[in-house]
């Protein structure tokens, strides 16, 4: 499964990524976890290479982290690919991300069947290129039936937009008399966010360095833990999510209230 041989040095002890995976897997291993993906910019500037390079390299890592994820048996897998504010960024920049669902999925999409992926997205499909979207519907329509590890890619998505989305679909509701205003729960948001059907995320991770949820799942992520790293996407490895996981298995989960979390 794991056919690198990557050493790792833990109290003079050395440790194969294989140890590592058999040591996380002993543990809870978490059902949904999502990642933002930066600092593929900042790789390629450190090579000298153009930012587009970054990106392509960074598209590998997603390869590469997918089938750990499976092999592991995470249940959901959200990746932050497209932000609404990524299209601020120079034309030529945005129209190579549009073409990297397409690449990633004439190569990998024969590997996401015999896994049992499934694919599936979040965000605003509408506005995105027309290739872009065709790319998308034809992986998620292929992969429809698949029962594996949900692979869910964050395109064209902000948390604010999604939640400004589900009051104007409540406040519809409201409008017509399906529902009273004192009625409106936690329950009745969740209904309306683009997760619905998938449970939160257990834990989040953010590469390269910055420590901020950059208009991430912000309903979702409430009480997810959160484990940074200063490696760029790109460098990220089966070594670093396995660390991620092994310090979400090692922190004390308490969820605000139940357990008396101290707030002040
Ligand atoms: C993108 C590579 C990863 C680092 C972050 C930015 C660049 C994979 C996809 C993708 C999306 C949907 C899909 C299949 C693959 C992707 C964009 C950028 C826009 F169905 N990587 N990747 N999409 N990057």
């Amino acid at each position: 499964m794991f056919k690198k041989l990557l050493r790792k040095k833990t109290n003079s002890k050395v440790t194969t990524i294989n140890e590592s995976v058999d040591l996380v897997k002993e543990d809870k291993i978490p059902s949904h976890i999502a990642i933002i993906m930066d600092g593929n910019g900042r790789w390629a500037k450190k090579r000298a290479l153009p930012r587009i390079a970054g990106h392509h390299e960074g598209m590998k890592t997603v390869r590469k982290i997918t089938r750990c994820a499976c092999d592991l048996g995470v249940k959901v897998l959200t990746l932050y690919a497209f932000s609404t504010e990524n299209w601020k960024r120079p034309k030529s920049e945005v129209e190579f991300l549009m073409r990297l669902p397409e690449q990633f999925l004439n190569s990998f999409l024969p590997e996401l069947m015999e896994r049992n992926i499934r694919i599936e997205m979040i965000g605003v499909m509408e506005t995105l290129p027309s290739h872009t979207q065709k790319a998308l519907k034809y992986a998620m329509n292929a992969t429809k039936d698949n029962t594996g590890l949900v692979l869910n890619f964050a395109m064209n998505y902000g948390g604010r937009a999604e939640i400004v989305m589900a009051i104007q679909q409540l406040m519809k509701q409201v409008e017509e008399g399906e529902l009273a205003i004192d009625d409106i729960d936690e329950a009745c948001v969740n209904q309306y966010v683009m997760t619905s059907h998938l449970p939160e995320p257990d834990l989040l991770i953010r590469t390269s360095g910055e420590v901020r949820l950059s208009n991430f799942m912000l309903w979702q992520l409430a009480y997810t833990e959160l484990w940074f790293t200063d490696i760029h996407w790109p460098d990220f490895d089966e070594q670093c999510l396995v660390e991620a996981i092994s310090v979400y298995q090692t922190r004390n989960r308490r969820y605000g209230g139940l357990k008396g979390e101290e707030t002040n």
